[in-house]
């Protein structure tokens, strides 16, 4: 599993790292943080989600990190937010008092400890399906217009979506989870980080469409991409992914709004915009941390 290290913000970590501090953190602020395993993934690694509440709070906010193996800076941003929420709680406690943050920094484990052992740049999960090919791509894995642009029924390809929709119990738990928490409907956002691109995507992905609330997903979305280009000037374009960078069908954000009920739903595609691509170099973890939470900060704001 690799030596664990102490969790730090100037290289990637792997699994064990980041459960650690996860678990370091639940230990350290037991009033504020909560730990707990909403599912196992195909080769049975916890599916580790750390709530972060106040208490005072009604409304809630999700934010999933590393569904794709490869894209390593979708967790180390996640945990960098974690971080400010928790052990920087009195600089930020405005806006961590409006919500519940629900955080699953690493929805793939088994893709992700993989990228790490054997192949840099895995996407898919690690399940086994056909006698040919390893994996599905749990972002076309998701029960809403399954297969329907923008996937592909060829076990292995890349975008391949599954024998069928929650094949994977990595989007099953999560999406299980989801549910059940919504009942009462308290998510107001639900972010899905992944890189790269430098995109602030909305729904729909199944589709060349814009949803009739678009003019409000734009306008919470696009106070998050000011303030995010106002940190270091990165640039991010705003807009439903199918008509901003194509149409993918299965994906979870569509999910999101269009069954789990959640009206803000984004897909954040992080640096950069290809020089590095997923081998983005550590150094810039910080600088993509602090404008990628500075960005979700003004979101969460925007509706007080
Ligand atoms: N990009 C996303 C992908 O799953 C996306 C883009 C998001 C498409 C949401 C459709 C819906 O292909 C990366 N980098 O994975
Ligand atoms: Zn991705």
């Amino acid at each position: 599993d690799g030596t664990p290290r102490a969790m730090d913000w100037t290289s990637y970590h792997r699994l064990v790292d980041i459960h650690g501090y996860m678990d370091q953190l639940a230990e350290d602020y037991p009033d504020m943080v909560t730990v707990m395993s909403i599912g196992s993934s195909y080769e049975d690694r916890d599916m580790k989600l750390i709530k972060v509440s106040t208490g005072s709070a009604t409304q809630k906010m999700w934010i999933d990190g590393g569904i794709h193996a490869r894209e390593w800076i979708a967790p180390a941003v996640v945990t960098y937010i974690l971080r400010e929420l928790v052990e920087n709680y009195e600089e930020n406690r405005d806006v961590v008092d409006l919500y519940d943050w629900y955080l699953l920094p690493l929805h793939n484990p088994d893709g992700y400890e993989y990228s790490h052992t054997n192949a840099r740049l895995w996407r898919k999960t690690r399940s086994r399906w056909s006698g040919s090919c390893v994996g599905v791509d749990p972002n076309r894995n998701w029960d809403y217009h399954w297969m329907e642009q923008g996937a592909s029924s060829d076990p292995c390809s890349e975008i391949y979506a599954g024998p069928e929709p929650f094949s994977e119990p990595e989007t099953r738990s999560a999406a299980d989870f989801i549910m059940a928490e919504n009942a009462d409907e308290s998510f107001v956002g639900f972010f899905t980080v992944h890189s790269y691109g430098q995109y602030w995507l909305c729904p729909w992905g199944y589709d060349y469409i814009y949803p009739d609330d678009y003019d409000d997903l734009e306008d919470a979305g696009m106070t998050g991409v000011n303030a995010l280009e106002d940190v270091h000037g990165t640039q991010f374009t705003f807009g439903p992914s199918a008509i901003v960078l194509y149409a993918a069908a299965g994906g979870s954000d569509d999910w999101a709004k269009g069954v789990g009920n959640i009206k803000y739903s984004y897909t954040l595609e992080l640096r950069d915009t290809g020089f590095w691509g997923f081998e983005l170099p550590a150094s810039q973890i910080v600088p993509t941390g602090q404008e990628t939470w500075e960005g979700i900060k003004a979101f969460a704001r925007y509706f007080q």
